[in-house]
Parts: structure tokens; sequence; C-alpha cells
């Protein structure tokens, strides 16, 4: 496929604690990205519209009981579902912001005490991102933000853990972005580091898989 004519869309995953801002960035994102002219979709995982989807609900707002490992397969499991569609559209040329991918599932089961290197393993051979822009704000700060829902997970002590695991996850497509900061600041910084990412990916980075 020639570059210029068919260049692909990039993928682009926002990740963070619970309440750093990643869903309100990530629908601004994909509005800015159409105002430029380009074509955009806004994802997030868990996709909860699936059956998958429909079990991870249920047991993230206490309403069903699963063991570690098997919530894990199935965070993962709602991934693979939708890789098909997620390579189909990246290669037509829509870039994706996807809020949350393979990292949270990694960072909030490996709090819980899963081996790493266990919960990396079925995540292999999903998509890897082009770009993971990673809001980091201080657990106590997202904390004072508020409105923790009551869903599972959503604890400042959990979530400290959650922050320790996150950064064993850096790898070369990781971009730490200041939470903190004022929300434009936030907002402009993300659309210059996934602006760049766009064009890396229009030039003719090849698509590659996760964790090899
Ligand atoms: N979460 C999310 C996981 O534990 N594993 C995963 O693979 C993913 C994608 O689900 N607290 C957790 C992180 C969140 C919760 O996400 C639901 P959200 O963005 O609040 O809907």
């Amino acid at each position: 496929v020639g570059m210029s004519d068919n260049p692909r869309g990039a993928l682009v995953v926002l990740e963070g604690l619970d309440r750093s801002g990643k869903t309100s960035q990530a629908s601004g994102l994909v509005s800015y990205l159409e105002g430029q002219g380009l074509s955009a979709e806004l994802w997030r995982f868990p996709d909860r519209n699936t059956c998958v989807g429909q079990m991870i609900s249920s047991y993230l707002s206490n309403k069903s009981e699963l063991d570690d490992r098997t919530i894990h397969l199935l965070f993962s499991a709602n991934r693979w579902e939708k890789r098909t569609l997620m390579e189909s559209k990246l290669k037509s040329g829509t870039t994706l912001i996807v809020d949350r991918y393979s990292y949270s599932g990694v960072a909030f089961s490996s709090a819980k005490g899963l081996d790493i290197e266990w919960c990396k393993s079925p995540e292999k051979g999903l998509l890897a991102p082009d770009l993971v822009a990673y809001l980091d704000i201080p657990p106590q700060k997202a904390a004072e933000r508020g409105g923790y829902g009551g869903e599972r997970y959503e604890q400042l002590e959990f979530q400290k853990k959650v922050a320790k695991q996150y950064e064993m996850l850096h790898d070369l497509t990781w971009k730490n972005v200041d939470a903190c900061l004022p929300m434009e600041e936030v907002t402009k910084q993300l659309r210059e580091i996934v602006m760049d990412c766009v064009a890396n990916c229009r030039k003719g980075k090849p698509l590659s898989e996760l964790w090899q």
C-alpha cells in the first residue's frame, strides 16, 4: 500500500489513574483531529457493550464476584474481540483515540499481586499503540478531585499501588503528561504529541504488536 495514497491512522492510547482526566481529554482530542480534517474515533476499554463487556461491568459495579485471574482474562478478551475491527479502522486511515488499553489491564491486575509477566502474556499479539499518553497525577491529587464512583478499584490505597505498577510499563511509545497542569495546558501538550504521532504514521511507520 503506497503511503501517500492510503496513509494509515494512528493508535493513540490514553492511560492514567481514575480521575486523571483521560475521558474528557480523549473526546476533546477526537473533536480536535476531526477539526483538522482527519478521520478519528473515540474508543474505550472496557467496551461494556459486548457480552464480555457486560460481565466486566457487572464485576466493576460489585454485582458479581470473579477470581482475579478470571477478570484479568476477561478484560484481555474484551480487547481481543475488537482487534480485527481496530486493525481495519487503522488501515483505512482512521486514527483511534483509546481511553485505556492493555496498560490498564496489567497495572490494575498486577496491583492486586498477580505476577506482571503473567498479566502481560494474554496481551501479546494485540496491536501496539503508536503512542501511550500517560496523564500523570499523584494518587492523592486524583482522590482530591472527588467523584470516585462506587466502582471496584476506586480507592486511594489501591490507586497508589496501580500508580507503582504503571511505572514499570514505560516503554518507547510512552509519554508522560503532567495532569496537574491547568486543563488547557494538558490539552495543548496532548494535541502536540498526538499530531506528531499521526504525522509519523502517515509517513509509513508500520503497525506492530504488543509485548513480543
Ligand atoms: N480496568 C480497565 C482494568 O482493571 N483492566 C483493564 O484492562 C481495563 C481496560 O476498569 N478502574 C479498570 C480500570 C478502571 C475500571 O474503567 C473501569 P473506566 O475507564 O472507569 O470505565
